[in-house]
């Protein structure tokens, strides 16, 4: 008998300025990216669509809009999901919605990874990122070049089908 197919919700969490639209844009070129802009032409609310598939399986990616003020649309868009990203800027010290996430999610009880992003750049400490998230497994990724982009998600995924399918 084959494997089935399955379909695998992971949902993309990270401040803003993270990477996290990059990240998906780098797994999905044909990625779907909503953004709202204010007066000033900041982003004020943004979250991404993509799908890639991985083997025999369809991964679906959504991205949470960072600003702690949208906690209500990363509650709705984490319904159901099989895993979570966390995608954090390595050239910068770790800030506290990061942090932040990281308890949330803790209490979930599904498979977490962090993408240490930008390590493409000279000054990033992925190191660092994986000194503050002792808890979960640190990819260290530049979603800018690709490096380590599809690898990093193939792992996770892997991880998350062992702990769905209980091996016998
Ligand atoms: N050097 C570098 N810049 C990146 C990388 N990923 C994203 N960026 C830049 O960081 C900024 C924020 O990226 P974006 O994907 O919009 O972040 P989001 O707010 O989390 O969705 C943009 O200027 C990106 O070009 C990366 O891996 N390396
Ligand atoms: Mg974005």
């Amino acid at each position: 008998m084959g494997v089935a197919e399955l379909k695998i919700k992971i949902v993309v969490f990270g401040a803003y300025n993270a990477g996290k639209s990059s990240f998906i844009r780098a797994l999905d070129p044909f990625s779907r990216h909503i953004e709202a802009e204010n007066a000033d032409g900041s982003t004020t609310v943004a979250m991404d669509f993509g799908r890639i598939r991985i083997g025999d399986h369809s991964v679906f990616l959504f991205g949470t809009p960072g600003q702690e003020r949208f906690e209500f649309a990363r509650k709705v868009l984490s319904r159901g999901m099989d895993g979570a990203i966390v995608v954090v800027d390595s050239t910068r010290d770790m800030d506290e919605i990061t942090m932040n996430l990281f308890q949330w999610l803790k209490t979930r009880g599904i498979p977490i990874a962090v993408m240490a992003n930008k390590c493409d750049c000279a000054d990033a400490l992925p190191d660092q990122i994986r000194a503050k998230a002792p808890w979960f497994p640190v990819h260290a990724i530049s979603a800018r070049t690709g490096m380590n982009v599809e690898s990093s998600l193939r792992a996770f995924l892997s991880e998350i089908l062992s702990a769905r399918v209980p091996l016998p």
